[in-house]
């Protein structure tokens, strides 16, 4: 409850930040596209995601907070755009924004006010989502599509029904669980089911990324595996937006 009241004082004071972690083309080791990763600097105190996201989204606050993310992570990446190549934004989705009285034309209106493509915009989803809800859900997801938006699976592989999942929604791009990643060629379970989902994905015409890169023979092993893009603190860390702006005036090599 504390936290609750806090959480809407940081909403009001601006204390949320975004950070952006890049993620590359493997067969060109160019920086395709950023995730907006949500930061909250509680005064000096840094409080993870994973502690103030499921109080967000009970007390309803991520709807608000989801919005002003998606908005200004909308302009950011379009200014991005402007100055130097094309690159796309993925954002990260919660159950309860979804389902939200006005998320599909709060999405339009973003790209339009940005001037972002809806093809640059990426929405990753978990399975978890389509639990409760799950025509709504499926439904606004579809309705978003439709605008020419991109959907993706996040964590894939570790759901229950990630196979069922393909099925029930029309998605673009599947990322893989870093849990399949941090076994490449350290276990041999754990690198053919990598090399298993990369060909699944592509068989099935998606985007397939790869999350949780750390060491240089996971990299290589995934771009023998032809694994379209890849991602992890080996390519480049989440960082603030000053962090991106050098990056397009640059470049990664990997
Ligand atoms: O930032 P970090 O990499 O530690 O992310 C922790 C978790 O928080 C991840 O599961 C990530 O998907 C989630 N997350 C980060 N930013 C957002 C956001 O803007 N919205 C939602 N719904 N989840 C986010
Ligand atoms: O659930 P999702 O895939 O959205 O989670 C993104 C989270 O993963 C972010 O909090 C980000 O900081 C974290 N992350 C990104 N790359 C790596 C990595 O290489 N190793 C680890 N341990 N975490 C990572
Ligand atoms: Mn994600
Ligand atoms: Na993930």
């Amino acid at each position: 409850l504390e936290l609750a009241a806090d959480l809407q004082r940081a909403l009001i004071e601006q204390q949320f930040a975004i950070e952006y972690q890049p993620v590359v083309d493997l067969a060109t080791s160019r920086v395709t596209a950023v995730e907006a990763l949500v930061r909250w600097w509680r005064g000096s105190v840094f409080v993870p995601p994973e502690q103030f996201l499921g109080p967000a989204e009970d007390t309803g606050l991520i709807v608000p907070l989801s919005e002003w993310i998606l908005r200004e992570a909308c302009r950011e990446v379009a200014a991005w755009r402007a100055s130097s190549w094309d690159i796309g934004l993925s954002l990260n989705l919660s159950a309860r924004q979804i389902t939200a009285p006005r998320f599909v034309e709060t999405v339009r209106e973003a790209l339009e006010e940005s001037g972002l493509p809806a093809s640059s915009l990426t929405l990753e989803v978990i399975e978890e989502m389509l639990v409760e809800d799950a025509e709504e859900t499926i439904k606004r997801l579809s309705e978003l599509r439709a605008l020419g938006v991109r959907l993706a699976i996040d964590d894939f592989g570790t759901g229950y029904a990630s196979l069922a999942f393909l099925r029930q929604l029309p998605v673009d791009m599947i990322k893989i669980d870093p849990s399949f990643v941090s076994g490449l060629g350290k276990d041999d379970t754990l690198t053919l089911l990598t090399r298993t989902i990369v060909r699944l994905g592509h068989d099935l015409g998606l985007v397939v990324v790869a999350e949780g890169i750390e060491r240089p023979e996971q990299l290589e092993l995934l771009k023998r595996m032809g694994c379209t893009r890849g991602q992890g603190f080996l390519v480049a860390r989440p960082m603030a937006a000053r962090g991106v702006d050098s990056l397009m005036r640059t470049s990664l090599t990997v």
